[in-house]
C-alpha cells in the first residue's frame, strides 16, 4: 500500500497560516512526522491559502525538500502550480492530478514523461463525476489510452474513482469499490488505483472509523495507493492487518510491531 501524507494542506488551519506567513515550521514538523509514521509520498496542495496558487506551490516544493525524503505528490488543479513545482522537484514526483480532459492531459501527459514522474488520473470529465462505476472505468480507459500514446508506463499511471463524502453521497461509495475492482481488469498490465481516502468521512461521525472500514473494503478491490492521514495509528494498522487478510504480508504473532518499527509499508 503506497500512503500518501495528506497532511500539508492549506485546507488545515495551520497550514493555511504557514503559506501565508511564510512560516516554514509547520510544514517542516508535518513533513518529518509523516514520513516517521510511514507516508511514502507527501502531499502539498495550497488550498485556500492565497490566490497566488504558483507562488504557494513553489514555497511549499522548497519547505518541504528541505527535510522530506520521500518524494513529493503536487496537488493542484492549477497546471501552472504543477508545472512551476515540477521544475524544482528532486525526485520525481506524483502529480495531483489531471482529469479526462483531453486539453490537459495534452499538457500534463508529456510534462510528466520528460521527467519521469507518475500522474494521477481522475475519474472526471469536463462534464463532471459520473454516479456510477460503468462511466467512472470509461474515463478510466480514455486515461489509460492516453498514457499508453504519450510512452507513459502503467505503474506510473494511478486512476482515481473520486471519494465522495458518504453523508451526502453515499450512493456513490459502492461504485467506487467496483471501480477500482474493475479497473483492475481494464488492461494488461493494469494501471495503479488512489483514493482520496478522507474526502469520504469529511463531516461525519467518527471519522477514522469510517476511514479505517472504507480503506480495508478498498483493498480487497486491489486498491494501490491512498492520500490518507498517515498520522493515525489505527488506520496505519489497519493497513497491515489487510496486507496480512489478503495474504501480501506473511503473518507473524509481532506483525503490528514490526510493521509500525518499521515505519514503511509497500
Ligand atoms: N483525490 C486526489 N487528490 C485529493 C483528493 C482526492 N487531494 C485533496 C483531498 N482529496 C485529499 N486530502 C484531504 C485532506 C484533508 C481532508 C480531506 C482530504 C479533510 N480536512 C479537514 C476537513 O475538511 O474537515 C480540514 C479541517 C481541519 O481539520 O482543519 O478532511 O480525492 N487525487
Amino acid at each position: 500500500m503506497i500512503v500518501v501524507g495528506e497532511r500539508i494542506n492549506g485546507m488545515f488551519k495551520d497550514i493555511r497560516k504557514a503559506i501565508q506567513t511564510l512560516d516554514k515550521g509547520p510544514v517542516h514538523d508535518w513533513a518529518i512526522k509523516q514520513q516517521e509514521a510511514g507516508a511514502d509520498y507527501l502531499d502539498l496542495n495550497v488550498g485556500p491559502a492565497t490566490e497566488d496558487k504558483v507562488g504557494a506551490m513553489i514555497w511549499l516544493v522548497e519547505t518541504a525538500q528541505e527535510v522530506a525524503k520521500v518524494p513529493l505528490c503536487l496537488d493542484s488543479a492549477s497546471l501552472d502550480a504543477i508545472e512551476a513545482g515540477l521544475k524544482l522537484c528532486k525526485r520525481p514526483p506524483l502529480i495531483n492530478s489531471c482529469p479526462a480532459d483531453q486539453a490537459k492531459i495534452d499538457r500534463i501527459f508529456p510534462a510528466a514523461k520528460e521527467v519521469g514522474a507518475s500522474i494521477i488520473g481522475l475519474c472526471m470529465s469536463p462534464a463532471g463525476i459520473p454516479k456510477n462505476a460503468e462511466n467512472r472505468v470509461a474515463l478510466a480507459m480514455e486515461l489509460v489510452a492516453n498514457a499508453d500514446a504519450y510512452g507513459i508506463p502503467m505503474e506510473n499511471l494511478f486512476i482515481d474513482p473520486l471519494v465522495l463524502p458518504v453523508n451526502v453521497a453515499q450512493e456513490h461509495a459502492p461504485e467506487v469499490l467496483e471501480t477500482v475492482r474493475q479497473v483492475k481488469f481494464l488492461s494488461d498490465p493494469a494501471p495503479k488505483t488512489i483514493v482520496g481516502l478522507s474526502n469520504g468521512s469529511q463531516k461525519a461521525l467518527d471519522r477514522p472509523l469510517i476511514d479505517r472500514t472504507y480503506l480495508s473494503m478498498l483493498m480487497a478491490c486491489g486498491l494501490d495507493a491512498a492520500i490518507a492521514n498517515a498520522c493515525d495509528e489505527d488506520l496505519m494498522t489497519t493497513v497491515a492487518t489487510a496486507r496480512i487478510i489478503l495474504n501480501k504480508d506473511i503473518y507473524a504473532d509481532s506483525y503490528v510491531k514490526v510493521y509500525l518499527n518499521r515505519g514503511r509499508n509497500k
